[in-house]
């Protein structure tokens, strides 16, 4: 098998005062912060559809991406030579997961069957090189809402047939996953949403979706797949609203149909955006409900309305990203997935190195910031202490559910007015933060 990036060999760790492009200066896997590796607390992975099937296609013009190793055909033939192509990439990156559509690995065939064969093939190729390498699947998805059977969704179809063929397709992506030994599955409500309210049942809608997953949880007991599921937030895009929107939207969901013990969240940066949040905000809902399991780490512009999928660079994102992430005890069965693309302008094979470059460095400052943030501990003293009315005295008794409104009425005739207020320190503590960035 010829080599995809003959140019390019294994990407080292060179230190902060390297001027290496193609070298970490700062992700170092086997270095400890925090009690863990690096490795292990950023639980890397790089996503088969940008990655390995991204053209840099837009609505205005044609692909852009150079790869000489992809034929161009849809073939079975192609698909397997380009599993090469990817392991080769992965493992000279040295991240230790990557994640995959069902259609992004395999094309789709002209029946469920042809579809599952063509899938089966190459799943032979990625067991073979994932022993070979090591790397692991951090989780899988099917990909329900590119075909035009799914235009009007998938789990949310006014189509009862065409939510029969997403069970069956999701059936399939499942025990692939479980074949090759995946940490995880997620779905992303693709085209879970609607258009317009004009021809929308909204509440069969949900009911439906529910039952989708649920079956999908009985699916996965009965096949004995021991990996987390996730749901992935997204507002819009591609459709004018989509039901998971939030972390909040989808505890909300997961809650009112019984799911949420069989869930947790991946949380990606951009969508958060689109949804008028901070990825902070997300990370915090899910983390509060115990709900927060992997995040699509990528970026998208504040100027734009849309999922631009850019690798993250900012270090101010990183950081409190990975505050969060320590915050609620560290990634488990997740990982930091770079659901991200490179421009369209970046055409060349090398620059899939230098965006996931960027990105694993951008994220082990952030952690190694964050972990020194909370050595410090001012940060979280700081918290603590705003909030110490509430640990003895009258707020403790009504925390604990003991005071009632009338015994808080002759605590006040008799107090007066509340104790003052102490400043909320703003901008002190953005300088705090600054003093480690
Ligand atoms: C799209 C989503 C998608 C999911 C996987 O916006 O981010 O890529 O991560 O289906
Ligand atoms: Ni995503
Ligand atoms: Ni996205």
């Amino acid at each position: 098998m010829k080599s995809a990036f003959p140019a390019i060999s294994k990407i080292k760790y060179e230190g902060a005062s390297s001027k290496n492009p193609l070298a970490f200066k700062h992700y170092n896997a086997d270095e400890i912060v925090a009690g863990k590796t690096m490795r292990d607390h950023l639980r890397f992975a790089v996503v088969y559809w940008h990655t390995f099937r991204g053209t840099g296609s837009d609505p205005f013009g044609a692909g852009t991406a150079l790869r000489p190793w992809d034929d161009g055909t849809n073939s079975v033939k192609n698909a397997q030579n380009r599993v090469h192509a990817a392991f080769e990439f992965i493992e000279k990156l040295g991240a230790p997961y990557y994640c995959w559509h069902d259609r992004d690995v395999a094309p789709e065939g002209k029946t469920l069957s042809e579809s599952n064969k063509n899938f089966d093939a190459v799943a032979k190729v990625l067991k073979e090189e994932q022993q070979r390498t090591g790397i692991k699947l951090l989780w899988g998805t099917a990909n329900a809402f590119s075909n035009p059977r799914y235009m009007h969704g998938a789990g949310t179809s006014c189509n009862a047939d065409v939510f029969a063929y997403a069970a069956a397709q999701i059936k399939k992506a499942m025990e692939v996953t479980h074949e090759l030994g995946g940490e995880g599955y997620t779905f992303w409500g693709g085209r879970e949403g609607y258009m317009t309210l004009l021809n929308t049942d909204m509440k069969r809608e949900l009911d439906h979706l529910a039952k989708l997953l649920h079956m999908a949880v009985a699916y996965k007991k009965q096949i004995g797949f021991k990996g987390q599921f996730y749901i992935e937030p997204k507002p819009k895009e591609p459709t004018k609203h989509q039901y998971d929107s939030d972390s909040a939207a989808c505890l909300n969901f997961l809650r009112e149909y019984d799911l949420l013990p069989h869930f947790k969240l991946n949380i990606e940066t951009n969508h958060a955006t689109l949804a008028g949040h901070t990825m902070q905000h997300e990370l915090e809902v899910a983390g509060a409900a115990g709900a927060l399991g992997s995040i699509d780490a990528n970026t998208g512009d504040e100027l734009l309305g849309w999922d631009t999928d850019q690798f993250p660079t900012n270090i101010y994102l990183t950081t409190y990203t990975m505050l969060a992430i320590l915050k609620y005890g560290g990634l488990k069965t997740g990982g930091v997935n770079f659901d991200a693309k490179v421009r369209r302008e970046s055409f060349e094979p090398v620059d899939l190195f230098y965006a996931h470059i960027g990105g694993m460095d951008a994220f082990a400052r952030g952690l190694k910031i964050a972990a020194a943030i909370r050595k410090d501990g001012r940060l979280c003293d700081f918290v603590k202490n705003r909030y110490s009315s509430w640990d003895s005295g009258i707020g403790a008794k009504i925390e604990s559910g003991k005071a009632t409104m009338k015994e808080l009425e002759t605590y006040i005739l008799k107090k007066g007015e509340a104790s003052p207020n102490a400043s909320g320190r703003q901008e002190f503590l953005e300088n705090l933060i600054n003093e480690f960035i």
